[in-house]
């Protein structure tokens, strides 16, 4: 199992904040955002990691994280040239995986639960975590069928609160590479993770398993979900001493 942690983008929502520094290098609680995606690769006994970020910011990254050494895995750095979407973004690590699985996470995703067995016992070709949210149309949500059999992602569903988003965490057999080259960007004019998670859920030929998380989940990419984010950190950090 290969580890990808997506660190580009342009984090437009977070500017100033973002303005000078990679959305990803900014403090949650007493450590940097990405070393809490770090850590939960590294806890499924992953020992090669890829970090995806922009031209400009990858010395910032190699500053902070090195070789892996400290963490004990082996870090790749790979650039994405301009912020094309989640699934261009990976697509950047296809030699990097060769024919390994890889289980990716978005670098502004941070969640309590573990996933450690998740990506241990990992035998089908995907697996989603989703998370209940009251605010559905503002994420990709889960569509499930009456046997709870998942049917379909939704890009922000209008007028949907109450559902199931997919959270920024995804493991995937090699074929996701084969999956992303088949997409075409979005309205947006980026390469759409939901749709590459789409191809896997539609087609017969794929195993597509899912797990609910239990405990807290925020990304941190807008002021107020940044602050959330600490709020956890806070939390976490308290409850230890
Ligand atoms: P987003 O929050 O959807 O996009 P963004 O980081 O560019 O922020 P904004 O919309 O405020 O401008 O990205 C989610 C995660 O995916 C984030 O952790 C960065 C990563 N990402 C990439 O690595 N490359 C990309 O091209 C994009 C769009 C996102």
């Amino acid at each position: 199992m290969k580890g990808i942690i997506l660190a580009g983008g342009s984090g437009t929502r977070l500017h100033p904040l973002t303005v000078a520094v990679n959305k990803h290098l900014l403090p949650v609680g007493a450590k940097p955002m990405v070393l809490r995606c770090l850590e939960k690769l590294i806890g499924g006994d992953i020992e090669e990691i890829a970090i995806v970020t922009n031209p400009e910011y990858v010395s910032n990254f190699s500053a902070l994280l090195k070789s892996g050494k400290k963490y004990n895995c082996d870090i790749t750095y790979k650039v994405q040239d301009e912020p094309g979407g989640i699934a261009q973004a990976l697509s950047l690590c296809e030699n990097f995986v060769g024919g390994d699985n890889c289980t990716v996470l978005l670098g502004d995703n941070m969640f309590d639960d573990s996933i450690k067995d998740d990506i241990i016992n990992f035998n089908g070709d995907c697996k989603l975590f989703f998370k209940h949210v009251p605010d559905g149309f503002r994420y990709g949500v889960g569509v499930f069928d009456e046997e709870n059999r998942l049917i379909e992602i939704k890009e922000k569903p209008k007028n949907i609160t109450d559902a199931y988003c997919a959270i920024g965490a995804y493991i995937y057999n090699n074929s996701v590479f084969e999956n992303i080259k088949k997409i075409e960007p979005s309205y947006r004019g980026e390469l759409e993770i939901s749709s590459v998670n789409n191809i896997y859920i539609k087609s017969e030929e794929y195993k597509v398993d899912y797990k609910f998380l239990e405990s807290w989940w925020t990304d941190a990419g807008t002021i107020e979900s940044y602050e959330r984010a600490n709020l956890y950190a806070y939390d976490e950090y308290s409850s230890t001493i």
